[in-house]
């Protein structure tokens, strides 16, 4: 409005000075040199303020930008990301974000490798997940139903002895689903391939059974698995495979199947037997086929 107002005023100055006369010539000028002084500084604000719009505006669709970039590179799993080794935020397929350890291609359930984490936790804490996603941790239920939803995945478990021996092994399933809370996170797997023994797919103790922790009892014992061998797990009555049981540092157990335990083994590695072995490392991971 300022703006339109001063051009009229230059447009009405404009028609008078052709009818000025020689003798009021210099007054009119004054009057004219002012009026365009003032017209030069209204031009002059409206400007500033319109740069500072355009500032403004310029600084949205920067933000709006780079939201819409983050959300087109964060990956829904770690298959995602296959030449990427590294903590990764992942945003599943139904919104869900949370970080994770991913290594070419594969995302981490869970990794362990030198007891700094503590895995005798309660079963909210097993939901949600806990630990350092770049050392020893477990992803969280919820967040693995989550990923699992999004199709089929095959998990893979790595397993590796205390020296001398060092020896490594490995069990992988193609067919891995665990069911959400309502129905107790219940595991179905299978499709054994590997080196270590398929103590997972084990119909007596694993296929089939719910998650159970210390303080929520949901294997088919009469006492509680997860309080007795000291761990969390798919227990049934009870286990051939105790990766969330103590850390031990040190090969030999001190109390039977209470350890990080993987009874399957395709040697005997105790001479108590295969329940008082504890592996040094144990990681669970999934990757999408
Ligand atoms: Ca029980």
């Amino acid at each position: 409005m300022e703006l339109a107002s001063s051009a009229i005023v230059l447009i009405v100055i404009a028609i008078n000075v052709k009818d000025v006369t020689p003798a009021s010539e210099t007054c009119r000028k004054v009057d004219i040199d002012s009026s365009t002084t003032s017209i030069t500084n209204d031009l002059s604000n409206f400007k500033t303020e319109i740069t500072s719009h355009l500032d403004e505006i310029r600084q949205e669709i920067a933000e709006i930008q780079s939201t819409c970039a983050n959300d087109k590179e964060m990956p829904k799993d770690c298959t995602d990301v296959p030449e990427y080794t590294g903590v990764k935020e992942i945003q599943t397929a139904d919104g869900r974000k949370f970080d994770a350890y991913c290594k070419r291609g594969w995302l981490y359930l869970s990794r362990r490798f030198d007891g700094s984490v503590d895995f005798y936790k309660t079963y909210a804490e097993y939901q949600s997940g806990f630990g350092d996603r770049n050392g020893e941790y477990f992803l969280g239920l919820d967040n693995l139903v989550s990923v699992l939803k999004q199709g089929r995945y095959t998990l893979h478990v790595d397993l590796k002895m205390w020296p001398p021996a060092n020896t490594e092994a490995y069990a992988q399933y193609s067919t891995f689903h665990v069911g959400d809370a309502t129905d107790g996170y219940r595991l179905r797997i299978g499709g054994y391939t590997g080196t270590a023994g398929d103590s997972l797919g084990n119909p007596d103790f694993h296929q089939n059974m719910k998650f159970s922790t210390k303080d929520n009892d949901q294997d088919t014992w009469h006492r509680s698995c997860a309080k007795v061998y000291r761990g969390a797990g798919w227990y049934g009555a009870c286990h051939v495979a105790n990766l969330f049981g103590k850390y031990n540092q040190g090969s030999e157990c001190p109390k039977f199947a209470a350890c990080m335990s993987w009874f399957q083994w395709p040697d005997t590695i105790s001479n108590k037997g295969n329940h008082y072995y504890s592996f040094k490392e144990a990681d669970m991971k999934l990757k999408r086929q």
